[in-house]
């Protein structure tokens, strides 16, 4: 299968990437691609996936222990790649339970925590969130007010969460809280904790083949040796959003080839004025702009896990890539969609549910704004999130 690559990317891989590519875009098109879009009416993941991606060895791939895949950095970025292609919930699920769940473990675990949930999670036969989020704070996680209050050998912890993937069905919940000093800690909740409620949030227009809750803990009692013994601060759940967020700007290139080449094969084949649209001047602007946004935006992800693989990127480098990618890939869905014309707004056609998953994906994992002033800290040296 040809896809969008006009400056020649796929010279610059090596054999393993394109095979970890390649794998990935198998799997979406033999196993995935028939369910999307029941999955998608129905607001349902297809779970027996979840196992099935966990043997592919599409979480944390770019770890390389606990029977992670121990691929590169852009290796694990193509592979976000493809399954956003499909679906942005397909790559969510990968990403909240290895760029974020598996990856707290991984990094602020113990060796015995890692023995006990790494391998489940790994293989996907558990599944796991990462709840970072509260109902009165998104953007500023800083501000949290869930707590974890040590007594005697437990903690007891009060709080909510909210907009949490998957939380409802997790097994393994890595639950950010403050402890009795006001230090941010990362403590694992496991299924079916007393004092622990979620439900899923209903009437979604965007990211609806993926789970979404909020939960509760009223008491909920978890015994210390599921505290992450390393994580101590916000950079503890911060540095799990960079990785991330790198599968984010990656991941969104797909969404947006997936719309590109939607829309230039629907201008070639319909007619107007007795000829093809695509011979219209205004609709190529638009296949153009996509062209061009797409291209930059795969140089600009190929040249951010090539520096995180050198161990030279910077936080705020990954800002700006999930920011730029996350916005080019909604132009791209947009006016993808506008040369659809009527046909863009039904399902036959993948660019509206892209379109309406890339709303979620330009908020989470740090808004388009947020990424602005971390950037803008960062060039300005004044730190706009300061009162
Ligand atoms: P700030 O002072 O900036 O930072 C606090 C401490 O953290 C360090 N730090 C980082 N460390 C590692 N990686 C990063 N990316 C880091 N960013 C900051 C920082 O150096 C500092 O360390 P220290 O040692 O000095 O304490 O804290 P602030 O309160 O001013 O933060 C503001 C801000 C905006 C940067 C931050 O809080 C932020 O990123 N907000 C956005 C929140 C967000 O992205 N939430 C995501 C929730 S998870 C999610 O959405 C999953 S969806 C997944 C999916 O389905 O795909
Ligand atoms: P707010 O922070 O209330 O922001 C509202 C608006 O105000 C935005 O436009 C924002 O840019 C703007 N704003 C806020 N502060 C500033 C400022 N200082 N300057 C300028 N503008 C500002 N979280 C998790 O922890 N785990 C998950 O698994 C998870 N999954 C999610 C799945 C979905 C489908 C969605 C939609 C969200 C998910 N989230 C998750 C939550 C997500 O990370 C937050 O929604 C996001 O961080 C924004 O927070 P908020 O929605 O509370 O918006």
């Amino acid at each position: 299968m040809t896809s969008l690559d006009y400056y020649g990317i796929e010279e610059l891989l090596s054999d393993e990437e394109r095979a970890a590519r390649d794998r990935a875009r198998r799997f979406v098109q033999e196993e995935v691609l028939s369910e999307i879009v029941p999955c998608h009416r129905a607001g349902k993941f297809p779970e027996h996936l979840t196992p099935r991606m966990g043997k592919l060895g599409f979480y944390a791939p770019y770890l390389k222990e606990h029977g992670c895949a121990r691929l590169s950095d852009t290796a694990y970025g193509l592979i976000m790649q493809e399954l956003e292609r499909a679906d942005s919930g397909l790559r969510s699920l990968a990403s909240v339970q290895g760029a974020l769940a598996i990856q707290a473990i991984h990094s602020f675990g113990s060796p015995e925590q890692h023995a006990r949930w790494l391998p489940g999670l790994v293989s996907g036969e558990r599944v796991a969130c990462f709840a970072l989020t509260e109902h009165g704070h998104g953007s500023d996680p800083g501000g949290m007010e869930t707590r974890a209050k040590r007594n005697g050998d437990n903690y007891i912890l009060n709080g909510s969460k909210c907009w949490i993937g998957n939380a409802s069905i997790a097994d393994v919940k890595v639950v950010w809280a403050k402890d009795d000093d006001g230090r941010v800690g990362g403590f694992i909740v496991e299924k079916d904790a007393p004092g622990f409620r979620a439900r899923d949030i209903e009437g979604k227009f965007s990211l609806r083949m993926s789970r979404t809750s909020e939960c509760w803990f009223e008491n909920c009692r978890i015994p210390e040796e599921n505290r992450l013994p390393k994580a101590s601060g916000l950079s503890a759940p911060l540095s799990c959003l960079s990785h991330a967020r790198v599968g984010i700007a990656w991941g969104v290139i797909g969404a947006a080839v997936d719309c590109y080449e939607t829309a230039l094969s629907y201008a070639k084949g319909r007619e107007q004025f007795g000829r093809p649209i695509a011979g219209f001047q205004l609709v190529q602007q638009k296949l153009v702009w996509m062209l061009q946004e797409i291209t930059k935006a795969q140089l600009l992800a190929l040249r951010l896990t090539r520096m995180i693989e050198a161990g030279s990127a910077r936080p705020v480098q990954i800002s700006l890539a999930k920011r730029n990618n996350v916005w080019m890939a909604l132009k791209c869905a947009r006016k993808a969609r506008d040369i659809l014309g009527a046909a863009g707004i039904t399902d036959r056609y993948p660019v509206i549910r892209h379109l309406m998953n890339l709303e979620s994906v330009s908020t989470y994992e740090g808004t388009h704004d947020i990424h602005t002033l971390i950037v803008g800290r960062d060039i300005t040296g004044v730190d706009a999130f300061a009162g």
